[in-house]
């Protein structure tokens, strides 16, 4: 195995949590290298479920250790919830690691998240957890890092400058109270010192247990088509989802990474704003909200939903170089009728294979559908590409074929059981 990258391949919740789980027997390690707690995934097992927002799933299990990776942005006060969330559940937590190189998500960057999203013809529709404003902050170097947030002294140097700029464009852009450093830095420096004991240099860890001949595996975030460089700008978030960010993200050098799988829905789902070029608003999406529960972890929001579409699974393909499909939700497509699937986009005439950067040739292509034949039967039972419906199989092995690269697992249900290996 040696390290496995985990991404979505198109605007999230493909259930990449459920891969990396169902994945993470022989690792050592599960990393997570980007965003914060906008992620979200539900993990089914021992009959629980289990919310993750941004812990990885590899805490789960006391032998292996769970990292959250120099590329996150990362809120204390809902890691601490989290941990605590966890240990209610028996989840002691004990084997997770904090990049000290880790952005800190603070109580402005939130703020600002909201400010931003209520100006008028600015709204991304975002999931309001303050992700874009700490990014910027962390490229214009005023950032507060893990290593900043638990040393007293430079935390508060650190705090200081951030409020100063910030309190500026808080009383002069947005007529708004300034906010105190005093309580605010009470209450983080606290935080920092319950959250200590799991800091450290993640990279040296990470890279020294590669060196070993440990099996590590990268838990992406998002989706490829949220990547803010190649994704559906300005909708997406403010990191990058693909492959190639495991290794900045987590500290390691592109040549340590040996397989990337990307996780893709036998159809599309995505939440927030922004294009969507096979989008239904039916009785086909009513379906498939109710059988898979198209509802996002984080804010509950539901789900947009529309056909499956290959251009955006070869783009995500391009920018990842993905190796393996992972395809879920199969079931969800069960007794539909007939299944389309978007092979190309036709724009005034001409036809398009790759994804449009601008937004506004996107909402003018049209989508070019090829047509399966459905499948009425109950399939959360099939086991085996065999067991299968014939229409079933050959709507798997078409997008495979299509997409262009090997299926490695599909799934029949939310739960690790209804996830399937196919080598
Ligand atoms: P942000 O908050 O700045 O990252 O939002 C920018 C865009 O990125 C989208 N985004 C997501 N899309 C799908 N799933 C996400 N996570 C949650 C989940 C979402 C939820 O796993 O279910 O609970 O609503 C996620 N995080 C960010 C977001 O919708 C914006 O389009
Ligand atoms: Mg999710």
């Amino acid at each position: 195995m040696s390290s496995i990258v985990v991404i979505g391949s198109q605007w999230g919740d493909e259930g990449k949590g459920k891969i990396t789980d169902f994945l993470s027997s022989k690792a050592n390690i599960i990393a997570r290298f980007s965003g914060g707690d906008n992620a979200g995934h539900t993990i089914a097992t021992n009959g629980k479920h289990i919310h993750l927002s941004l812990i990885p799933s590899g805490v789960l299990y006391p032998d292996k250790l769970g990292v959250l990776g120099n590329g996150m942005v990362i809120n204390p006060k809902s890691l601490l919830h989290e941990i605590h969330y966890l240990r209610q559940n028996g989840i002691p937590v004990h084997n997770l690691r904090i990049s000290n190189r880790a952005q800190v998500l603070m109580p402005y960057h939130i703020l600002f998240d909201h400010l931003q999203e209520s100006l008028k013809g600015q709204k991304i529709g975002t999931t309001g957890k303050g992700i874009g404003p700490a990014y910027m902050d962390k490229l214009e170097r005023i950032g507060i890092r893990m290593a900043d947030l638990i040393d007293k002294p430079v935390f508060a140097q650190k705090l200081k400058q951030a409020l100063k700029i910030k309190n500026i464009i808080l009383t002069k852009v947005f007529n708004r109270k300034p906010l105190d450093f005093d309580s605010m830095f009470k209450e983080y420096y606290h935080y920092g010192q319950i959250i200590k004991p799991f800091v450290c240099d993640t990279s040296y860890l990470i890279n020294h247990a590669l060196d070993e001949g440990k099996h590590v595996l990268f838990e992406g975030a998002q989706g490829s088509m949220l990547d803010i460089d190649h994704g559906t700008y300005p909708f997406v978030t403010s990191s990058n989802t693909v492959a190639g960010n495991a290794a900045v993200g987590s500290g390691i050098g592109p040549n340590r990474i040996n397989r990337i799988v990307g996780v893709c829905k036998a159809y599309t789902s995505r939440v927030g704003d922004g294009p969507f070029p096979t989008e239904l608003h039916n009785q086909v999406s009513d379906h498939i909200r109710h059988a898979a529960h198209e509802y996002g972890v984080v804010t509950g929001r539901p789900r947009r939903l529309g056909w499956l579409d290959i251009v955006v699974l070869k783009h995500a393909v391009r920018i990842s170089g993905i190796t393996d499909l992972s395809l879920n939700c199969l079931d969800a497509l069960s007794g539909i009728g007939d299944i389309k699937v978007c092979v190309g986009y036709r724009y005034h005439g001409k036809r398009i294979d790759n994804y449009p950067a601008n937004n506004r040739v996107l909402e003018e292509c049209q989508p070019i559908y090829k047509v399966f034949p459905g499948w009425d039967e109950d399939i959360t039972c099939c086991t085996t590409v065999a067991e299968l419906p014939k229409n079933a199989r050959n709507y798997l092995e078409s997008v495979s074929k299509m997409v262009g690269v090997p299926l490695d697992t599909f799934a029949v249900g939310a739960s690790r059981d209804h996830t399937h290996i196919l080598k």
